[in-house]
Formats: C-alpha cells, sequence, structure tokens
C-alpha cells in the first residue's frame, strides 16, 4: 500500500500512526524525501471464536477475537504540479511505489495547505483540485516510461511482427502491471495492435488512466479532518465521486501513543477510547484527549486511519483474508499452533493460489484442498471466499 499527496498533507502522519514507527513530521513541504517503510495491520474479525478455539498466531495477532494482519505500507515525498518536469523533487521517487497494489492519497481536507504545499489560511484553499493534480503527475510518470523509444520500438515491431501488449507489459512489469492488465484496457480502449504507431498521444495517455486505475486504484484521505474548515471540503471531494475517508491523523497518532503508555484504552479503528485514570494525566494531556474526542471521535466515529488501510484492502482489492491449516479438525500447523497463520489474498484467489502463497513446493505437488468448516473437498481453481479455514492437501512428491 502506497501513501501519496502533495507535500505537507500528513502522509508521514499517517504513515506513522498506522506503523507508530518514528519518521520526521514537520509544517513544511518536501520534509520526507527517502520514502519510509513500515507494517500497517489489516483489522479483521478472526475465526477464532467462531470455530470455538483459543488461537496461537504465529504472522498476526489476535486480540480480542480481531486479527491483525501485517501489511506494508510506503510513505513517499510529496508530489507537486510539474513533477514530472523535475518540479519539487521531481517523480523519480514514484519508483518507491512501484510494488503497491493500492494507494491512499492523502489530501488536507482543511484547506490550509496550497497547491503546493505551502501554509495558507485555513479554508483558503479548495483540496479538489489536489487530487486530479496528483493523479495526473502519476499518469505523465507513467506515460513517460512508457513513451520512451515509443517511435523506434513500434515500427520496429510492425516490421518484425513483434506484440505491442507484451513490449508494453514489459515496460510496465515492475509497477506490478500484468500482460493480462494491459490486455484488457487495449481490448477496452479499441487500440488496433497491429498498427502502434499510428496510436495517438491522447489515446497512449487513455491507456495510461485506465491502465492506473486498473492496477492502483485509490481512495482518499480526507485527512486533518479535526480542523473546522474541513467539513466542506470533504463533501465537496466526496461530490467527484471518489471513495472519501475523513480522517485525522494526528489524533490517531496521539491516541495510539497514549494507549502504548498506558494512559488510555484505544485499539486502532475503534470508535471511542477509554482515559484509564483521569487523574494520572497532566492538563495538556487531558485537553488534547478532550480535544480528539470533540473534534474527532464524537463527528466523525472513530479517526479513518485503520479505517483507510481496511477499506483499500477490503473495496479497493477486494481483498480477503485466508487462515491456512494443516489439521482441518484440530485448525492447527505441524507443532499444534493453533490457527497460526492469517494470509491476505487478492480477491477471487483460487486453492492452489493459497497453496502457492504457502509454499511454492506445496502447489507444485497439490492435491486438493479441504473446507475446514464444512469438510469438503475444494479442486485447485476453487474460489475462495474471505476468512476461509483451508488445509492443502499434496502428495508431497514433485512431478
Ligand atoms: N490538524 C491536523 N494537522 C495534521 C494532521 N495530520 C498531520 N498534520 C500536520 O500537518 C503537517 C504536515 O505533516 P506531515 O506528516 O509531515 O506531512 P507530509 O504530507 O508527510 O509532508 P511532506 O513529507 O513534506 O510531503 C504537520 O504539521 C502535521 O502535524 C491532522 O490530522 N490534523
Ligand atoms: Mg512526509
Amino acid at each position: 500500500m502506497g501513501v501519496v499527496g502533495k507535500p505537507n498533507v500528513g502522509k508521514s502522519t499517517f504513515f506513522a500512526a498506522a506503523t507508530l514507527k518514528d519518521v520526521p513530521i514537520a509544517d513544511y513541504p518536501f520534509t520526507t524525501i527517502q520514502p519510509n517503510v513500515g507494517v500497517a495491520n489489516l483489522k479483521t474479525e478472526c475465526v477464532c471464536r467462531e470455530m470455538g478455539v483459543k488461537d496461537s498466531p504465529r504472522n498476526s495477532a489476535c486480540v480480542d477475537g480481531t486479527r491483525l494482519v501485517p501489511v506494508k505500507i510506503v510513505d513517499v515525498a510529496g508530489l507537486v504540479e510539474g513533477a514530472s518536469k523535475g518540479k519539487g523533487l521531481g517523480n523519480q521517487f514514484l519508483d518507491d511505489l512501484r510494488q503497491a497494489d493500492a494507494l491512499i492519497q492523502v489530501v488536507d481536507a482543511s484547506g490550509s495547505t496550497d497547491l503546493e504545499g505551502k501554509k495558507v489560511p485555513p479554508g483558503t484553499h479548495d483540496p479538489v483540485g489536489d487530487v486530479s493534480m496528483v493523479e495526473r503527475e502519476f499518469d505523465l510518470w507513467m506515460y513517460g516510461i512508457l513513451k520512451k523509444d515509443w517511435e523506434k520500438t513500434t515500427r520496429s515491431m510492425e516490421q518484425t511482427g513483434g506484440k505491442i501488449v507484451e513490449h508494453m507489459a514489459g515496460r510496465l512489469s515492475g509497477l506490478s502491471v500484468t500482460l493480462a492488465d494491459v490486455e484488457q484496457v487495449v481490448l477496452r480502449l479499441h487500440l488496433r495492435t497491429e498498427k502502434p504507431s499510428a496510436w495517438t498521444d491522447d489515446q497512449i495517455m487513455q491507456f495510461v488512466v485506465e491502465t492506473r486505475k486498473l492496477t492502483k486504484p485509490s481512495l482518499v484521505a480526507a485527512n486533518k479532518a479535526d480542523l473546522p474548515t474541513s467539513r466542506p471540503n470533504i463533501d465537496g471531494l466526496r461530490r467527484m465521486g471518489r471513495e472519501v475517508v475523513p480522517c485525522a491523523s494526528e489524533a490517531e497518532l496521539l491516541l495510539r501513543k497514549a494507549a502504548e503508555r498506558g494512559l488510555v484504552r484505544y485499539s486502532p479503528g475503534d470508535p471511542t477510547f477509554d482515559v484509564k485514570d483521569p487523574g494520572s494525566l497532566t492538563a495538556a494531556q487531558s485537553r488534547a484527549l478532550q480535544m480528539v474526542d470533540e473534534k474527532v471521535m464524537k463527528v466523525y466515529g472513530g479517526t479513518g486511519v485503520q479505517d483507510s488501510i481496511n477499506r483499500a484492502f477490503f473495496d479497493l482489492l477486494k481483498a480477503i483474508v485466508v487462515f491456512p491449516v494443516e489439521d482441518e479438525t484440530r485448525l492447527t500447523d505441524k507443532e499444534g499452533r493453533v490457527l497460526p497463520d492469517a494470509f491476505v489474498m487478492r480477491g477471487g484467489s483460487t486453492a492452489l493460489d493459497l497453496a502457492r502463497t504457502v509454499h511454492t513446493e506445496l502447489a507444485e505437488t497439490f492435491l486438493y484442498a479441504i473446507d475446514a468448516r464444512t469438510g469438503k473437498r475444494l479442486g485447485s481453481d476453487h474460489v475462495l471466499s474471505n476468512r476461509d479455514i483451508v488445509k492443502i492437501v499434496s502428495s508431497g512428491k514433485r512431478g
């Protein structure tokens, strides 16, 4: 998951709130230069209670029946208009987002930073244009990758009978774009694959836009929602027809740190928090927590950080969480750990895909799978559902 946006909107604050990693945060543009890479959690109902077992997770954690599954998150430098032509920090750093499956676009909903991220009085900048600016720069970056030597390449392909879709997929493979993705978009746009040299720049740009939407779906985290000027802008962002999550990253960071220090009971995504011992707080701590309660929790029912992460996976990517086990009756692995692992997988993943995720060898010697809930046998192309508990049966012998 990649965190993108113009400078000074709270990307690193969002990242820090999601990972509890200490990273530079400041109220001026280009605080972040090198990307921050960390681990956030996807939060989903565990299957332990339903199955009536006490689990012993290994690759994830289970807190009061909620599974926390680690997912990688990358926070990059701010993007400004003209980045593709080298403005700001340019767009080289977008390379750090190549592997991202989904993007969270952080926006300063309070309108207190201009298009370049410089401070302006709250409410004076309309963030709607920021969303399209960032997407446009992202597209120009992908366009640049594709257009490199385009004329020469397409001409020679037409002479030798080379496949343009394969060439394009090769160019974009580093961005997690597959041949199937390229073929799908080319078909949808009715681009003539036998004569790519005749494609106009507009058509190539259209290809890029559609490919971005398909392979890097994004949602808008409308950040700084605690500031009063955010309300109308959040409505404005929603009118763009985008998935918008009101977000208060700073509040989330504060709550998580307070929870870590034992001052409050709070778990990411909770709609409220409890102060453990009001008498133990300093006046400043007490005031800060009260502000969070009044300006964020009571208004939006949560800080939106965990919600953004969950929605990126479950809504945008239609991801599922699957629990592989070795013993389908006791729900354990070889060592007897109960429900040891939870894997995040793309929607549409099959039993064979799960085998591949667990171990390549398991996929190579795959015989069938078993649904631990029903005891039913599942074939290799059986499409898995969210929260499936599955045993893979393999021959253990290759070939
Ligand atoms: N009011 C409010 N301020 C926030 C919130 N999140 C971040 N900020 C402030 O916004 C400013 C920028 O935060 P950063 O996290 O450094 O922003 P960034 O987008 O990573 O900035 P660059 O790395 O420079 O692109 C800091 O002063 C933060 O304290 C929030 O939820 N509410
Ligand atoms: Mg930053």
